[in-house]
């Protein structure tokens, strides 16, 4: 499998669930400083433009971080990136969604580029309302989390999830409630999370 990234972008996720699954894949690495995202080679690959994408062989690329995540936990069913209890699953989509299409794409994205959504407009109005997205984000994130280890108590999918947004939040010196803050050292601490930063050159936030 190859496996397209760039590093500290939301592809971080997946990247440490392919090393919890112990997936054997080559890892590409695409820099968005000189737009790789936007080159032939890699439109030829995935027309959207974005990261992460999984070319699965066989099973072709896949795109969209809850597909490729779906996807890896399917891999390895001992592994139990995803439980077999259906309400469990319901729940690890819910969050993963959640934290993609809303805090991720329309909170974090208004504070790194504010022009995607407004191109005449002042963009600190556009970053004070990301950052609202992303509070009431976390704030929701770390009710559902409550005091469990994990989102859904035993580590899954959906924990890879929450660690883009913590990650992200923690770097960017953006408050992160008490509960998330323990949760992104506790998979801070998980032999794959350090594997995945140390392919992507980067140190674990303090
Ligand atoms: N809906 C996509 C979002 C992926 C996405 O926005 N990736 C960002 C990195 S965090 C990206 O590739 N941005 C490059 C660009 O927009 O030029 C998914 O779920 O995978």
């Amino acid at each position: 499998m190859k496996f397209y990234y760039a590093p500290g972008a939301c592809s971080m996720g997946i990247h440490l669930l392919l090393e919890e699954a112990g997936c054997s894949f080559e890892a590409i690495r695409l820099s968005f400083a000189k737009e790789e995202q936007r080159s032939d080679g890699f439109l030829a690959v995935n027309p959207k433009g974005k990261v992460p994408v999984l070319d699965a062989g066989q099973d072709g690329v896949i795109t969209e971080f809850p597909a490729i995540a779906f996807y890896v936990a399917s891999l390895d069913p001992a592994s139990r990136l995803l439980p077999g209890d259906t309400m469990a699953q319901v729940r690890a989509l819910e969050l993963i969604d959640h934290a993609i299409a809303t805090v991720h794409m329309r909170g974090f994205t208004r504070l790194s580029r504010p022009e995607v959504f407004s191109s005449d407009g002042d963009p600190e109005k556009v970053r004070a309302a990301g950052r609202t997205i992303v509070g009431d984000g976390l704030a929701w994130m770390d009710a559902r989390l409550g005091d469990a280890p994990y989102a859904l108590g035993a580590f899954s999918i959906a924990d890879a999830a929450l660690f883009i947004l913590e990650w992200w939040a923690r770097r960017s010196g953006l408050p992160l409630p008490e509960r998330l803050s323990a949760h992104l050292d506790r998979m801070l601490d998980r032999p794959a999370v350090q594997r995945m930063l140390a392919t992507e050159g980067l140190a674990a936030a303090a």
